[in-house]
């Protein structure tokens, strides 16, 4: 597999619902989509970065520099026997593992599509549905809280997420057990809390939680472990999990018994498997994660979604939670039971409305091996091959 030419747009969309979360509110998506060309085909990778480096310390402007001048030079024109060997081909560039993951998960949807396979086969996934759970953001007041569970519980979904921080974590997990008794529930507190709420974290463990996700900093393990420690509750971690290395230090130090994949944390799907398929050796159980992807990212996350130790339900919900219309075509749909069924069209199997993507597009690049790119509306970086 050989890209001869990348085209990165960075997108605006519209959110359906504004959410909310631990470090901000958002209203739209704003994302990098990446397409890879070779022979006549295309492979795409969506960007998971954001306008703002809170999440992680990527950001839209930093993921689009680091793809222009040093991850397209590395890979343009190169001969890949396998995207597996992406990854490891940009290992001179230290982090920036959301523009690596975006580069690197095009790779993959064009070789699975250049090899007449869906993704989940290439991939190594296992079954043909996945769990779906949603992520409910922290809302203006506890009625709309119950409000919004009601709905998604009734929409089939399998578990639901809510999001906490200080002053929203108690009373919203206390008014969700007694309305809708023991469902399937758990807390993300985007590292809104540190090691002196280890105590008043300590309360929610009458709640029967699945587990916590990242309550504390983003880079900490050690806290984590001692937290853990003093938990009945599961922690999960999502930001800390940095790489398949992070997560061995993490297991050891017992700062988790769940971990939260998501691609564009650790650097695209060649990590993710590696990831999983560590977890999978020590007895931990994943699940995908989600970054209100459009319905490109979106359909990556559910062809992940089906390796075998992928076992609790995922952040992968319906588009029309998020956009509408998606950019997709059909749309990511959710049955009554809760699951989503695979796509099994070539690659990501999944059609592109380009009129869509188009309209959305703020800014567009073309990168090409030894060639300057051209740029309409914006930035400008050269494109060197190697
Ligand atoms: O921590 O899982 C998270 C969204 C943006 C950034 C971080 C997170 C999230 C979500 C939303 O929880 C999951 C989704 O529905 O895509
Ligand atoms: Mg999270």
């Amino acid at each position: 597999m050989k890209i001869e030419r990348l085209e990165l747009r960075l997108l605006e969309l519209p959110l359906v619902h504004f959410f909310e979360t631990s470090f901000g509110r958002v209203d739209d998506k704003h994302f990098i989509l990446v397409r890879a060309d070779s022979d006549g085909t295309s492979g795409y990778g969506e960007c998971v970065a954001d306008i703002d480096p809170y999440y992680s310390a990527e950001t839209n402007e930093t993921a689009w520099h680091i793809i222009s001048e040093f991850i397209a030079p590395r890979v343009l024109g190169v001969e890949f026997a396998h995207p597996r060997d992406v990854f490891p081909a940009l290992k001179a560039i230290r982090g920036h593992n959301m523009a690596k993951a975006a580069v690197e998960m095009a790779a993959w949807d064009l070789y699975a599509r250049q090899r007449r396979e869906p993704l989940w086969r290439t991939l190594g996934g296992v079954r043909d549905r996945i769990a779906s759970g949603v992520s409910v953001g922290i809302q203006p007041s506890l009625a709309d809280l119950a409000a919004n569970v009601e709905r998604e519980l009734a929409a089939g979904y399998r578990r639901i997420k809510i999001k906490v921080k200080p002053g929203w974590d108690l009373d919203p997990v206390r008014t969700i057990r007694e309305r809708f008794g023991s469902i399937p529930l758990m807390v993300d507190a985007n590292a809104a809390y540190t090691a002196g709420d280890a105590e008043h974290l300590a309360r929610l463990d009458d709640y029967g939680l699945m587990m916590i996700e990242q309550p504390l900093d983003y880079d900490d393990i050690a806290e984590h472990a001692r937290l853990q420690r003093r938990l009945k509750t599961a922690i999960c971690l999502d930001e800390s999990i940095k790489s398949p290395d992070a997560a061995r230090e993490a297991i050891a130090a017992g700062a988790c018994r769940i971990i939260n994949i998501k691609p564009g944390r650790i650097g695209g799907f060649g990590e993710s498997i590696r990831l999983h398929d560590l977890c999978a050796g020590y007895g931990i159980p994943v699940w995908h994660g989600g970054m209100l992807e459009s319905g490109i990212g979106r359909a990556a996350n559910i062809h992940l979604s089906t390796l075998p130790n992928f076992t609790l339900p995922g952040d992968v919900a319906a588009s029309k939670r998020y956009f509408s219309p998606d950019l997709i075509e059909p749309p990511i749909e959710v049955a009554a039971d809760g699951t989503i069924a695979v796509p099994n069209d070539y690659g990501l199997g999944v059609s592109m409305r380009d009129d869509r993507i188009e309209r959305a597009t703020r800014r567009r690049a073309t990168l090409s091996a030894g060639q300057r790119h051209s740029v309409r509306g914006g930035s400008s970086a050269p494109a060197q091959a190697v």
